[in-house]
């Protein structure tokens, strides 16, 4: 059940797709402290976990630290940080009493979840206008159904785009590109896509190719996709300042850009120098800004990431004028420390400045919104210039898209990636908690830079996040400039990289499976275990596992230097242990803890009873990858079992064809048959 309350006048997020009528009366749950701003406040019992909140730092369960919803470039991902790149203002309190709140809020909103006091959640928007959605249902995967339900069906990537893909800021040139390719394929190690950098457009212009470095994009799209390998560009938010540029002169001539307060185009410093932010509140011009991909789609290019949509400011050039008085101003002047430390901070603190995000304003139906009223919702509409413009434009088609920045609703449209993590071990385990909480938020195809993105990373790193990495939805593995090259044929032991994406690839049948029922039917892809296991009071704190789609469990190594780990088993459960897809071993193990050995080119997996996973024999590419003749893992021991596979052309949009299920049954005397015949159990 879904109850609505509103204080005030809300900005309309377009967060939600079903109209529900505000209840009056008081508010549930919460106790309200007037105010301006008000707050909401919750006592949390000793037994209480509070989930959600999205792409954040810290745990799984969020208690026991203060997140602050405002949309931020913030490349480091460390324990101290309130804020990553998204607003995801859904979170559920589980214990004492069970019950997901959903803020609808565009503002900066902060969740101080036992931060302030050990026992206390309090929620603090900037105003007094605000949905809340109080969610009651039977389970976890319940309340978080009905969520998703309230907020529309997560976006469905094509299916090439769950094998790996490859990245780096930058291949400066297309013939590095082809290099990658080349070598990947030489390698015999599955790839499915390369990622483009900003350094493939001409000086940061949205939509220009780079006419030296890329001489002949749609050259090398076709010679690439020959090779099973399509291209995924990047997408600025920011729009280079260029007389004869026809994004930046026709974003001026029709008022598609952000304005200041006197009605002149804001003016911001990112990549491409000065730039105009679009402003994608306004839906001509998202629409306008959404059919400009066109023109890479027609060189060839099949999918893309937006960038810098939170969105990042170098700096504005009314900032950068007060910097340079200030600075002339304590020229003049003796320098004390205090002084010393104003004039350092003035520098410092350029980057991102939330006096910046004052300056300018959007046109909302003729009604100039500032900024920092609805700052979330700006990557969110960029990216949904795209997905709008790409069901409009190909409504049969299935065209990649994530993105940096998002905000509920933004799922509907596109995935996001993680942004830029390090090259560390600790990162892995972000990466594998951040996914259980994206998928609550209905973010479902989403993954991290494997191998980390700023820093060096080590070969037995990378071989441990591949590993995490082949259950991830988008798998890609991206790196920084100035950092070790890191695609998989830069290190000693080839072999050892292509056994584990091997197994990514050999797993699809489940994985394509299990995600696409999971964005058809509002259910999450990876989900922390006490989500399966409520009454397991042990399950309920485990935060290094994750249970992905309905047959298996997943435990992953992410610590250096061990020959294994321990894992918890809250039932029964058969192991699976895979050295590429040539040698697979298994065993039975009792609930509990055990410790398990994992290898650096070993992926292993946990199958729970009466259930079975689906595997083909893989192949290096997802579009030719015969998936017809599969396998199964199982643990189905006493009763017949079934498993329900999903499997569709993986481009067009045709999900509800019945043709696209089949129902595999497996009996315990090791019988097994299908429901149609396009699938050979092997
Ligand atoms: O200011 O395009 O998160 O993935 O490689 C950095 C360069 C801009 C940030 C993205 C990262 C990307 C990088 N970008």
């Amino acid at each position: 059940m879904i109850r609505k309350y509103r204080l005030g006048t809300p900005f309309p997020t377009e967060s939600v797709i079903k109209n529900i009528e505000a209840e009056s009366g008081a508010i549930p749950y919460l106790k309200i402290s007037e105010g301006d701003p008000v707050s909401f406040s919750y006592e949390l019992a000793k037994e209480d976990i509070v989930y959600g909140l999205g792409e954040n730092v810290r745990g799984i369960n969020k208690r026991g630290w203060l997140y602050r919803s405002k949309n931020s470039d913030e490349p480091n991902h460390s324990e101290e940080k309130n804020s990553l790149y998204a607003a995801h203002n859904f979170v559920i309190i589980s214990g004492k009493e069970t019950f997901g709140l959903f803020i609808d809020y565009a503002g900066i909103l902060t969740f101080d979840v036992g931060y302030t006091h050990l026992d206390e959640l309090k929620i603090t928007p900037s105003d007094n206008n605000l949905d809340l959605y109080f969610i009651e249902g039977d389970s976890l995967p319940d309340i978080v159904k009905q969520f998703r339900g309230l907020i529309g069906r997560s976006y469905i990537p094509p299916k090439w785009a769950f094998g790996l893909s490859q990245s780096r800021w930058s291949y400066y040139t297309a013939d590095e590109v082809r290099e990658v390719a080349r070598r990947y394929r030489e390698n015999h190690l599955p790839i499915d896509s390369i990622c483009l950098d900003i350094d493939y457009m001409e000086r940061y212009k949205d939509f220009t190719v780079d006419p030296e470095a890329f001489p002949d994009l749609p050259k090398l799209a076709s010679d690439l996709k020959e090779m099973g390998i399509k291209l995924v560009p990047i997408i600025d938010a920011g729009v280079k300042i260029e007389d004869g540029y026809d994004v930046y002169e026709e974003g001026v001539k029709n008022n598609y850009f952000c304005k200041r307060e006197d009605g002149s185009n804001f003016v911001a410093g990112v990549w491409p120098g000065r730039v105009h932010f679009p402003d994608f509140l306004q839906p001509e011009a998202r629409k306008w800004f959404g059919h400009k991909y066109k023109v890479l789609i027609d060189q060839g290019v099949e999918g893309f990431w937006n960038d810098m949509n939170e969105p990042a400011i170098f700096y504005s050039e009314e900032h950068l004028k007060e910097v340079f008085e200030e600075i002339d101003r304590l020229k003049t002047q003796e320098i004390d420390i205090d002084a010393f430390h104003h004039f350092k901070a003035l520098v410092a603190d350029i980057n991102n400045n939330d006096d910046d995000y004052k300056r300018f304003y959007h046109n909302v139906n003729g009604e100039m919104v500032r900024h920092d009223k609805i700052h979330n919702l700006y990557g969110y509409n960029m990216t949904r210039a795209a997905g709008e413009s790409f069901e409009e434009l190909y409504p049969d088609k299935r065209v990649l898209i994530y993105s940096r920045s998002s905000c509920i609703g933004m799922h509907r449209y596109a995935g996001i990636w993680c942004g830029d993590n390090n090259s560390w071990w600790s990162h892995i385990l972000v990466n594998l908690k951040m996914q259980a909480s994206l998928n609550m938020v209905g973010i479902l195809f989403c993954g991290s830079d494997i191998g980390g993105f700023q820093k060096d990373t080590t070969e037995d790193l990378s071989l441990r996040w591949h590993a995490l990495g082949a259950f991830t939805p988008l798998m890609r593995n991206h790196a920084s400039y100035g950092t070790r090259m890191q695609e998989a044929y830069q290190f000693d032991n080839i072999d050892m990289f292509r056994r584990v994406i091997g197994v990514r690839y050999a797993l699809m049948p489940y994985i394509y499976s299990e995600f696409m029922k999971a964005a058809l039917n509002d259910g999450m892809y990876a989900q922390p275990l006490s989500f399966v296991y409520p009454e397991d009071s042990f399950a309920r704190g485990v935060e290094d596992q994750l249970m992905i789609g309905e047959s298996i469990m997943i435990a992953p190594v992410y610590t250096q230097n061990a020959d294994g780990r321990y894992v918890y088993l809250p039932e029964r459960m058969k192991l699976y242990k895979f050295k590429g897809i040539d040698q697979i071993t298994s065993e039975i193990l009792e609930k509990g803890h055990h410790y398990i050995t994992v290898d650096l080119d070993e992926v292993i997996l946990f199958v729970r009873p009466g259930h079975m996973v689906p595997y083909c024999e893989g192949g290096e590419c997802l579009d030719t990858q015969d998936e017809s003749q599969l396998r199964l893992l199982e643990f189905v021991e006493t009763e017949p079992a079934s498993y329900l596979l999903y499997h569709d052309d993986g481009l067009s949009r045709d999900y509800a064809n019945p043709k696209n299920y089949t129902t595999i049954i497996l009996s315990p005397d090791g019988k097994k048959s299908t429901s149609d015949n396009s699938i050979t159990l092997l």
